[in-house]
């Protein structure tokens, strides 16, 4: 979509530090990391958040959690990690393009919030 950030950095308009990709997904490094590995899983297709899902389909949703699992794989997350989306502004989503945030690395906070 024309003026989305991640739609720009799949295209390859904007760089990112890529860690995989698929037909239906990609995924790249956090900005601005929160923990030692940071990494945005999201889908190639628009999709603006959670609240928009019906958008996309069965295969393109399912894409990017078992993307998930073989990023967490591939960067050794043995001990755990976090998957988080946020949804809106009491979320405080910044980029409206459906994203899983990876996080991992080191022992997380036991609250969520
Ligand atoms: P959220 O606040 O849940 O919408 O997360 C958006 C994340 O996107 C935030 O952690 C920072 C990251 N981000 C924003 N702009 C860029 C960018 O240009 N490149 C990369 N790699 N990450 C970005």
């Amino acid at each position: 979509m024309k003026d989305c950030l991640f739609c720009k950095i799949i295209a390859g308009e904007i760089p990112s530090t890529k860690v995989y990709e698929d037909a239906y997904t990609y995924a790249f490094r956090d900005i601005n990391p929160q923990a030692p590995t940071h990494i945005l899983v999201i889908p190639k297709k628009h999709v603006a958040s959670m609240d928009a899902v019906e958008e996309a389909t069965d295969t393109e949703l399912a894409a990017c959690l078992r993307a998930v699992r073989l990023i967490a794989k591939q960067e050794k997350l043995k001990n755990g990690y976090r998957v988080v989306s946020n949804c809106g502004p009491d979320a405080c989503q910044s980029v409206p393009h459906l994203h899983f945030h990876i996080l991992g690395g080191q022992q997380l906070a036991d609250r969520m919030v």
